[in-house]
C-alpha cells in the first residue's frame, strides 16, 4: 500500500471582502466579510483549502493566529481529518472548542478534508461516498423594509429561485407582517417564504408574534430567540405550527443534540464552521437523520452543496455570493439549484490575484 501522505505547512491570511450591500439583520449590520484563508500542504504537495468567517474584524487577525498556533499540533501527522479532528478537540478539551477556538479547528478540518479529496483527484461528495446532485436554494433578503424585501424577493424569483428568506424582527409585528405580506404579493403563493429573527425576541415575545404570523404559510421561522435559549426555543415550536429553525450559532455535534433534546427546533441548518468542520457536519447529519429533522445550510455554499448531496434529510442551501470575489470557481446556480459538478476538493479554491487585494 502507498504510504499516506502527511500534513507538512500551512499558510493562513487574513482578509476582508465588501460585500455588494451591507447585510442588516435584527442583531447587527455586516458590511464586509472578515475571512481567515488557510492553506495546508501534503508531502505529496497538495494543497488544501479552508475559510473561516469571523463576523466582526475584532476577531480576524485572533482567529488566523489561533489557526497557525494550533496546526504546529498536528504537523507531520496523517491527511486524515477525522483523526485530526479527534486528536484537535482532545488537546484543546481545557481551552474549550467554542467560539474562536472552534472557528479555527474547523478552517483546519475543512482545509485536511479539501486536501484528502484533492489527493485522491475526487470532490468531497465522492470522497464521502455520495452522489453529486442539484440541490435546492435559497436566496436571501436584508433587513429591507416593505418595499425593500418585497423588491429582492422578486429579483431572487426572477434569477430562477423558488425560495426566499428575509430578515425580520421590526419594532412591531405589525411591521414584520407587512414585510412578510409584500414579498408574498410580489412573488406568488408558489414560492417558499422564510424569515430570521436572528435572536432578537425573548420567547414570550416570539410567542406572541407567531399567534400573528402562524398563517402566513411561511416554510420557516428562524431563531425567534437566543440560540442556546433550547428551551425558549421549544415552548415558541410547541406553541405555533409554523416550523421553526435553528442551528447556525450550534457549537458542534452536541450542541445539536442538546437542542434536540429539548424539541429546539422543527428543521435544522448547521453551519459547517460552527458545527465542527465536515467532521461535525458528518455527525450531525447523522443525528439529524436519526430525528427526522430535516437540514438546511448556513453560509459556505460551496462546501454545504456537496455535503447537503451526503445527507439524507437535506431540504434547502442557503445561496450567498458574499465570497465570490476571492473564489476561484464560485458555485453556480442554475434555476434555483446549485449545481455540483465533479470539480476536485470542497469547491473553494482562490482566485489569487483577488486575495491579494483583499488580504490585509
Ligand atoms: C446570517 C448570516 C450571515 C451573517 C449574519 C446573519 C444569518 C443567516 O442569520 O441565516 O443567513
Ligand atoms: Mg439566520
Amino acid at each position: 500500500m502507498a504510504s499516506q501522505p502527511t500534513l507538512t505547512a500551512i499558510r493562513v491570511r487574513a482578509a476582508s471582502v465588501p460585500l455588494p450591500q451591507p447585510h442588516q439583520t435584527a442583531s447587527g449590520v455586516i458590511a464586509a466579510s472578515p475571512l481567515v484563508l488557510v492553506d495546508i500542504t501534503t508531502s505529496d504537495g497538495v494543497t488544501g483549502h479552508g475559510l473561516v468567517f469571523t463576523y466582526t474584524p475584532a476577531a480576524l487577525k485572533p482567529t488566523a493566529e489561533l489557526v497557525a498556533n494550533l496546526f504546529p499540533c498536528v504537523e507531520g501527522d496523517p491527511v486524515a481529518p477525522l483523526a485530526v479532528a479527534q486528536k484537535l478537540s482532545q488537546r484543546c478539551r481545557l481551552l474549550g472548542t467554542q467560539g474562536l477556538v472552534g472557528m479555527a479547528l474547523a478552517g483546519i478540518d475543512m482545509a485536511i478534508w479539501d486536501a484528502l479529496a484533492r489527493t485522491h483527484n475526487t470532490s468531497l461528495v465522492k470522497l464521502l461516498g455520495g452522489e453529486p446532485h442539484a440541490i435546492n436554494s435559497y436566496g436571501g433578503i436584508g433587513f429591507d423594509g416593505e418595499l425593500g424585501s418585497a423588491a429582492a424577493a422578486e429579483a431572487w424569483v426572477k434569477k430562477g429561485f423558488q425560495a426566499v428568506k428575509a430578515k425580520i424582527g421590526y419594532p412591531t409585528v405589525a411591521e414584520d407582517l407587512a414585510v412578510i405580506r409584500a414579498m408574498r404579493a410580489a412573488v406568488g403563493e408558489g414560492v417558499a417564504i422564510m424569515v430570521d429573527y436572528n435572536q432578537c425576541l425573548t420567547p414570550t415575545d416570539a410567542m406572541e408574534r407567531m399567534r400573528v404570523l402562524d398563517d402566513e404559510g411561511l416554510t420557516w421561522v428562524e431563531e425567534p430567540t437566543l440560540a442556546h435559549d433550547y428551551a425558549g426555543h421549544a415552548r415558541i415550536a410547541a406553541s405555533c405550527r409554523t416550523p421553526i429553525q435553528s442551528g447556525e450559532n450550534w457549537w458542534g455535534p452536541l450542541d445539536l443534540q442538546h437542542a434536540i433534546n429539548a424539541r429546539a427546533s422543527d428543521c435544522i441548518m448547521p453551519d459547517v464552521m460552527k458545527m465542527g468542520g465536515v467532521s461535525g457536519w458528518i455527525k450531525a447529519s447523522a443525528l439529524a437523520e436519526t430525528h427526522g429533522l430535516r437540514v438546511s445550510s448556513h453560509l459556505w455554499p460551496e462546501v454545504s452543496a456537496q455535503l447537503l448531496c451526503c445527507t439524507p434529510t437535506a431540504h434547502w442551501l442557503e445561496y450567498i455570493d458574499w465570497w465570490n470575489p476571492i473564489l476561484a470557481a464560485p458555485l453556480e446556480i442554475r434555476d434555483g439549484k446549485a449545481i455540483v459538478d465533479d470539480g476536485a476538493g470542497t469547491g473553494m479554491a482562490w482566485n489569487e490575484d483577488a486575495v491579494a487585494r483583499y488580504t490585509m
